[in-house]
């Protein structure tokens, strides 16, 4: 999102050397032929789609992939030529500006085909064949469908079978037996087209990182990794090389007022203090996807982890100080300050979720601000 303005001091900043450098990482542990195809769906998991795609190609990735048709024209718009793979369903509507612009589309039932077949197309339009192969989502699961799918597509002068992919939904576990099976299950299926596409491809981060490498195929999808997470605890303790978180959050204390014991904080009155000391007032809120659960999550203030106390309000939020500091401190909320560091697994098992969920829900209202040189 553009910034007409940016006048709160509440940021996200986005280290773009962290993700150059996870994504270096990656390119030294894959076969050499393997293509990297960069995850920069959901505003690059909530990083910012333009920039992160951008260090993702010139670190050597060739495909960037999203989630729906807007994300790819939010992406042609500004960066012409590069592959851009729509990894869910797009509506045959969409197949004019694809074919145009070079956006290769995922299928999955001949039906769609026949539909799109009406559709205008100036160029060839690619597609990628989507086989579910245990994830239940979006795919073609059974032979006779993949076969009447890929028929459907020969037929059209103008379509090209262009890549056959799956995706895992148990990758990131310890337990490989659901793996192997869906493994299996996209083996034969692949295996039983009369020719192989250009591109099969089927590893996310947790498949390319600890799996056996042969499953790397022609490309793997990159995701959560490039942004220095890993997909589970699995997969941390056993990552090939360190990755580095690139979304910190920051902000600065806009209020700081002596409370006295007794006296209490924010909606509900539900925190009292206890004895004598310092509040401060930080502007970000629920709106900007702090979310209530992150009350008793300790912030960052001069290198101290100082906790939220009381709820979280639509645009701010209170925390304790240790001392009176100034309005105009910084307070770092995600990434490191002076030696300390927060990070967002721990913001995730606060709340009760994935890694994956925390930088996507900071909403649009927070600026993302890019460091690209450290
Ligand atoms: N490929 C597909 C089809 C995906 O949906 C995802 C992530 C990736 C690759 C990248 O996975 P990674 O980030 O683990 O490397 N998709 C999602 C999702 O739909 N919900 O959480 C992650």
């Amino acid at each position: 999102m553009e910034q007409l303005s940016n006048y709160r001091p509440t940021k996200a900043v986005i280290d773009l050397q962290a993700i150059r450098n996870n994504i270096k990482n990656l390119r030294q542990h894959l076969q050499d032929h393997v293509q990297i195809i960069a995850v920069v769906k959901a505003n690059a998991y909530g990083h910012g789609v333009i920039e992160v795609a951008h260090a993702a190609l010139e670190e050597g990735a060739t495909i960037l992939a999203v989630a729906t048709p807007d994300e790819a024209v939010q992406i042609r718009q500004v960066i012409p030529g590069t592959d851009i793979l729509v990894l869910g369903a797009s509506p045959v509507q969409f197949v004019p500006y694809a074919s145009e612009h070079n956006i290769i589309l995922t299928v999955f039932s001949p039906e769609w085909i026949l539909e799109a077949a009406k559709q205008h197309t100036t160029k060839t339009l690619l597609l990628h064949i989507k086989i579910d192969s245990g994830m239940g989502r979006i795919g073609t699961a059974s032979q006779d469908q993949l076969h009447q799918l890929y028929d459907a597509i020969q037929k059209v002068p103008n379509f090209e079978t262009d890549g056959i992919f799956t995706h895992f939904a148990t990758a990131d576990e310890e337990d490989a037996v659901y793996f192997d099976k869906q493994v299996s299950n996209f083996k034969e299926l692949v295996h039983s087209l009369p020719s192989k596409p250009r591109l099969v491809h089927a590893a996310n981060t947790a498949t390319a990182l600890v799996k056996d490498p042969t499953l790397q195929f022609d490309a793997v999808r990159y995701g959560i990794s490039m942004y220095g997470l890993a997909p589970s605890g699995y997969v941390a303790q056993r990552l090939p090389f360190p990755i580095e978180q690139a979304f910190s959050l920051e902000t600065e204390l806009v209020h700081v007022k002596e409370i006295r014991a007794g006296q209490s904080v924010g909606y509900g009155a539900t925190y009292t203090a206890a004895e004598n000391g310092y509040v401060g007032t930080l502007p970000i809120g629920y709106a900007d996807g702090m979310i209530r659960k992150l009350g008793g999550q300790s912030v960052l203030v001069d290198g101290q982890r100082c906790p939220i106390i009381g709820r979280i309000c639509m645009d701010q939020c209170m925390i304790l100080l240790p001392q009176a500091y100034n309005v105009g401190e910084k307070v770092t909320l995600l990434g490191a300050q002076k030696g300390e560091f927060i990070s967002i697994d721990e913001w995730a098992a606060r709340c009760e979720t994935i890694n994956y969920e925390v930088p996507c829900i900071i909403t649009a209202r927070v600026p993302r601000i890019y460091n690209n040189v450290r």
